[in-house]
């Protein structure tokens, strides 16, 4: 496969870190200079610019969470006057007001190159045929890969997300050959098709870009069965710039992080210490090139390992696992932690069960009480109902003994879970107010 940036993509490590310490270096000198907030916390821990000298130093920053952000609200962290911002993005928060990004004409070409890394690593060429089926909007998925997409020179089709079945026209009458989209959404995508008797396998769809939300293995393979294709995860967030922070390539191996744009930490969550190579950690992310929205060591929530062993592609670009969790979605529920995606995957070793699951958590008395709600194919509805006692019990025991907690499995009708266009919503916690 092309890689769309070999001078970057392939840079000897000693080369990389000498140019992410000098781009260091000239962000921190940048927001000192042009971010109330930064040039106090700066000079709060009395650090100056001038005192990085080497990439350990980034430990010397403060952190920045999504509280400085909100206390911001709207424009407070921009780096340059409005007059220089060309677009304005915001996050996909549902409560509360957003937190708001905004990028100049420098910063809009940094991420087209960064998303055209993505569709490139994936296989895609200007004689593909794009279906980006991101919402557009505030969101910063639709219009962060459209330009990237656009830069690759293939053919983009701004379909937005939803409207499932005009989706599936487009993907036949038009030829397309890459889906853009929630992984959640592809799947519902797949759903809709083989209940509208198309055979997608039979389209010239051949690879899909997906990210925005976590996805494990086995809604990997689903996926990729389901639609005949080869699905690629890519990772990124608002407050940092959206889809471009990170994508796999075909090896599906760990997403390929862009260390000459960002420097990365994966730090204890708790102690802020940092963890060795392979150890999980929150990712923290400093933006090293960033124009109208410099971020120093945001974090994240999200949990990840990094291995910096050159990939089989030959990008040195160091790989970040697949984000699983975060910090903030873990459960606990009667003293044990569960990571919703724990028991995504054991859902997935299911026979039969569909990748379609609420997890309602909800406190009845003094107790905290978990049920886990699951689709199973059609075909196999009536036979599960039989024996519904025993077929649920042996879902909820793989649960138990994987991560040892009893949760009650509901078996519910096939299409009863909400399907959405964006982000799936895996969890309802009645035990906090929503
Ligand atoms: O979701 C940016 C994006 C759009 C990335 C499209 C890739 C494709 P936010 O709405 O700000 O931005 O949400 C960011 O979503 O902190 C993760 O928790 C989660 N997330 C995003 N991509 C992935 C992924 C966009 N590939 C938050 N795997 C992040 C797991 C992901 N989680």
């Amino acid at each position: 496969m092309p890689i769309w940036s070999p001078e970057y993509e392939t840079m000897d490590r000693g080369e990389l870190e000498a140019l992410q310490l000098r781009r260091l270096q000239s962000c921190v000198s940048w927001v000192h200079e042009r971010v109330p907030y930064y040039r106090q916390a700066l000079d709060e821990r009395g650090v100056k610019p001038r005192d990085i000298r080497s990439l350990e130093d980034v430990r010397r920053l403060p952190m920045t969470d999504k509280t400085a952000l909100r206390d911001t609200y709207p424009f407070g962290m921009f780096a340059v006057p409005m007059e220089q911002v060309v677009r304005v993005h915001s996050s996909s928060g549902t409560t509360g007001k957003p937190i708001v990004v905004g990028y100049t004409k420098g910063d809009l070409n940094t991420w087209s190159e960064l998303t055209a890394r993505i569709a490139s690593a994936a296989g895609v060429t200007s004689h593909d045929r794009v279906q980006m089926a991101f919402l557009y909007g505030m969101f910063t998925g639709g219009w962060g890969m459209h330009y990237g997409i656009e830069r690759v020179g293939a053919s983009v089709f701004p379909a937005g997300s939803g409207n499932t079945e005009r989706q599936l026209m487009m993907m036949q009458d038009f030829g397309t050959t890459v889906l853009v989209c929630t992984p959640s959404y592809a799947l519902y995508i797949a759903e809709v098709a083989e209940k509208s008797g198309i055979d997608v396998k039979s389209l010239p769809l051949r690879v899909g870009l997906f990210g925005g939300e976590p996805s494990g293995e086995g809604m990997r393979d689903e996926i990729e069965s389901r639609l005949g294709i080869l699905a690629t995860d890519n990772y990124g967030l608002s407050e940092v710039m959206g889809p471009g922070v990170s994508g796999e390539c075909e090896h599906q191996c760990g997403l390929h992080m862009a260390e000459d744009h960002f420097l990365f930490e994966v730090v204890d969550p708790e102690t802020g210490e940092p963890r060795a190579e392979g150890e999980e950690g929150e990712l923290i992310i400093t933006s090293l090139t960033k124009e109208a929205f410099p971020v120093l060591r945001y974090r994240t929530h999200d949990l990840t390992t990094v291995d910096s062993a050159i990939c089989q592609c030959g990008r040195t670009l160091a790989r970040m696992r697949k984000v699983r969790a975060r910090t903030d979605d873990m459960l606990i529920v009667r003293g044990v932690n569960v990571f919703p995606s724990q028991i995504e995957d054991v859902l997935m070793e299911v026979e039969g069960v569909q990748p379609h699951y609420l997890i309602v958590v909800d406190r009845v008395g003094a107790m905290d009480q978990i049920e886990v709600q699951i689709e199973v194919a059609d075909a196999l509805f009536s036979d599960a109902m039989k024996d519904m006692v025993a077929f649920t019990k042996g879902v909820s025991d793989r649960i138990t003994s994987a991560v040892g907690l009893n949760a009650r499995v509901t078996l519910v009708e096939p299409g009863t879970i909400e399907r959405t266009a964006g982000k799936a919503r895996r969890v309802v916690d009645r035990r906090q107010p929503q």
